[in-house]
């Protein structure tokens, strides 16, 4: 106990904090099941809990529990919510504080983070008119799989904070509606679980954090290939993980009480207020490097895509590894602040590889992500070169709000924007979006006032001194 304490990735005050206490609650929206047959040794399993001698804690529910739960009960209709955005309103209102600031954090002073919904602000439309556009089709096709609409469900880790299904929500109604879901390396559920949730047939992704140790992550691609995983999206912009303070100051929140796990850490060396993602990412490997490519080709036969590229530079060593694809992104805002957004980097790449003969590339895929909530979104940067883009936080808040009945909501909302939109611009498929149908000129322009005058507001954990 003392030895795992000490080793425990999240820090050894959370172990201690519970020490023979019933940690189901905490412990397992942060943990896959499979996390003590894979990680802790044999020696260390102790056997079953009798539950008998486990100290029971009867939880009340706190005022703002409460308030919560009747928020939740009083949830409007689905028919009422309009756009992804409304999901999003909800979640903030619905999900436990602690919560929130996880999965809404952006790092620093959040500028990334709006710049993804800003930048596609900076592209406008040229509609084309008087184009016979009775019938619109947007099915699509994302690396050789086949998908009603030309977006990928994003990953995203620890699912359950937010909902007791989690990324099975996704995995539910992405089998349902023919999309493709891209799953996280730290998702709440184990990779099986969520791959035995999908349809026969169901086309999935996979996302992967490199670990340290190589044997794991060998296993992981490999079990991914024998499961029928159609592409492996390696995250390649996160050697070490964000400042999010929002999370980081929640963390620093609940430890800050007069807890037996206060007391014991007197003196010692504390993993203070990390927040939840800084202390699961303790396991990403940052000597990963251009090098390491090869041994991945050499493992796997499944695709590569590079996820998190944001220079041109980067794009044309990707194209010269030999992997299938980058994705262009800032980390939803979440990695390093003020990187730009997948959009603007679209455009710059795209110029970079059509000057070296590289594009287009019938072997190559572009990918973009941050920000997209709108058909629109979608529709901008499909013509401005994107093969397909992933969404991520708008599904997210989608099963947050109302579980699998919400990302299908959030399926029907982009289905009908995106009818609208194409009959609109003037086209019937998406292979007729050319670059003359938007006006990027002023997506490379950073003067759009953002949207706070105020930015530490938005930051700052003390409202009393606001
Ligand atoms: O953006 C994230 O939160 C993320 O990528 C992550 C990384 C490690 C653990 C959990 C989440």
């Amino acid at each position: 106990m003392c030895n795992m304490a000490a080793e425990h990735p999240g820090g050894s005050k959370i172990i201690l904090k519970f020490a023979g206490k019933d940690a189901t609650k905490e412990y397992d929206p942060i943990h896959a099941s499979d996390i003590i047959t894979t990680h802790l040794p044999k020696e260390k399993h102790l056997g079953p809990v009798d539950t008998a001698s486990v100290e029971q804690v009867i939880e009340d529910q706190t005022p703002d529990e409460h308030r919560r739960t009747l928020l939740y009960a009083a949830r409007p209709p689905l028919s009422d919510i309009m756009n992804l955005y409304d999901f999003e309103v909800l979640s903030r209102e619905l999900l436990p504080p602690k919560t929130w600031a996880y999965y809404s954090s952006g790092s620093d002073d959040e500028i990334a983070l709006r710049e993804n919904h800003s930048a596609f602000q900076r592209v406008w439309f040229r509609p084309r008119v008087l184009r016979n556009v009775n019938k619109v089709d947007f099915s699509h096709t994302i690396m050789g799989c086949k998908s009603s609409m030309p977006f990928y469900i994003s990953a995203m880790a620890l699912g359950k904070l937010g909902h007791p299904d989690g990324e099975l929500c996704l995995t539910r109604a992405a089998g349902k509606h023919n999309v493709i879901q891209m799953i996280s390396t730290f998702a709440s559920f184990t990779f099986d679980e969520i791959v035995d949730a999908a349809a026969p047939g169901q086309k999935l992704f996979s996302q992967l954090y490199v670990n340290q140790d190589r044997e794991l992550t060998r296993r992981y691609v490999q079990n991914a290939e024998k499961r029928g995983i159609k592409a492996l999206f390696i995250t390649v912009d996160a050697p070490q993980l964000g400042r999010r303070e929002k999370d980081m100051r929640m963390k620093n929140a609940a430890d800050s009480g007069n807890d037996a796990g206060a007391k014991v850490q007197k003196g010692q060396k504390v993993d203070k207020g990390q927040g939840h993602t800084r202390a699961i990412s303790s396991f990403i490997d940052p000597s990963l490097n251009w090098d390491d490519i090869k041994w991945f080709q050499g493992i796997t036969k499944m695709p590569i895509i590079l996820k998190g590229i944001a220079t041109w530079e980067d794009a044309v060593l990707a194209v010269e590894a030999g992997v299938q694809g980058v994705v262009l992104s800032n980390h939803g805002g979440r990695q390093l602040d003020m990187a730009r957004s997948g959009l603007e980097i679209l455009v710059e790449v795209i110029g970079e590889l059509k000057k070296r003969g590289l594009w287009p590339n019938p072997n190559f895929q572009l990918f973009v992500d941050g920000g997209v909530r709108r058909a629109s979104d979608i529709l901008k940067a499909l013509a401005l070169g994107a093969s397909a883009v992933g969404i991520g936080k708008g599904f997210l808040y989608s099963y947050c709000a109302y579980g699998q009945e919400g990302v299908e909501h959030a399926l029907k909302i982009l289905s009908d924007e995106m009818e609208m939109n194409m009959r609109m611009l003037g086209i019937t498929r998406l292979d007729e979006l050319v670059p003359e149908m938007v006006d990027a000129r002023a997506l490379t322009m950073h003067t759009v006032p953002s949207p706070e005058h105020v930015l530490y507001n938005n930051t700052c954990a003390f409202p009393c001194y606001h």
